[in-house]
């Protein structure tokens, strides 16, 4: 199955005044796969966005406050949360104390079931490169999670961390060599499924965010944080 990959090259300058390319990954830009506004109260919204990303899917799963019963209790005022994809820009709402967790993955098909990727990651077999992600704002502290699986999902790893708000855009990298292990030995040449959690990090929830691409890249920008995943 042919990956679709779309290639991008920026440029790096050596102190010796040397120039070379260096091919970075997009995973999603969040040009296609727009999906309108749609609040929910102490729901699940499970859908596919078909588009450019990474494999042609994304599956986005908003999570609010836990379904049920103790919803009732979690949410009382009846507050809502939404997820939107708009050009070019995914952006999460939440209302007052309402918590979100927003799970996004790649390597699903359209009835969200797996879908290898197959990509490799990693740059001419070096775990040199950095998942990198570019924020347009977030106002509360929001946890947020990369997970990788590889081999089929036989091997696992992971980046843990929590954002610091920032009402001017950031870029954070996330070095894969840094990521943890959590299963099986991490072969970055073989990546099958990407997972990216967001969930609210503040004590009364509330959290709204967007965020504006994903790449693999191994540049290094100016401005741009880097994670050590801890
Ligand atoms: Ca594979
Ligand atoms: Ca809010």
């Amino acid at each position: 199955m042919a990956i679709r990959l779309f290639l991008v090259f920026s440029f790096i300058f050596s102190g010796f005044g040397f120039q070379s390319a260096v091919a970075a990954i997009a995973i999603d830009n969040f040009r296609t796969g727009l999906t309108p506004r749609t609040p929910i109260v102490c729901n699940v919204n499970d859908t596919v966005q078909p588009g450019s990303m990474v494999g042609g899917i994304r599956h986005t799963r908003l999570i609010v406050n836990e379904a049920g019963a103790s919803c009732s209790v979690s949410n009382k005022y009846r507050q809502t949360a939404s997820m939107q994809v708009r050009p070019s820009a995914l952006i999460v709402n939440s209302d007052f104390k309402v918590f979100h967790r927003l799970e996004v993955f790649y390597g699903h098909d359209e009835l969200k079931q797996n879908r290898p990727l197959n990509l490799d990651l990693t740059e001419g077999g070096l775990n040199n490169r950095r998942i990198r992600i570019a924020f347009e704002a977030m106002d509360l502290v929001e946890n947020f999670n990369i997970v990788l699986f590889m081999k089929d999902g036989s091997a696992r790893s992971q980046c843990s961390i929590n954002l610091n708000p920032s009402t001017n855009p950031f870029t954070v990298d996330f070095p894969l060599d840094s990521f943890g292990v959590a299963l099986g030995d991490a072969d970055y040449a073989d990546v099958d499924y990407i997972a990216l959690i967001f969930q609210s990090g503040s004590a009364m929830g509330s959290n709204d965010f967007a965020v504006k691409s994903v790449t693999a890249t191994s540049a290094i920008t100016p401005g741009v944080l880097i994670s050590t995943c801890s």
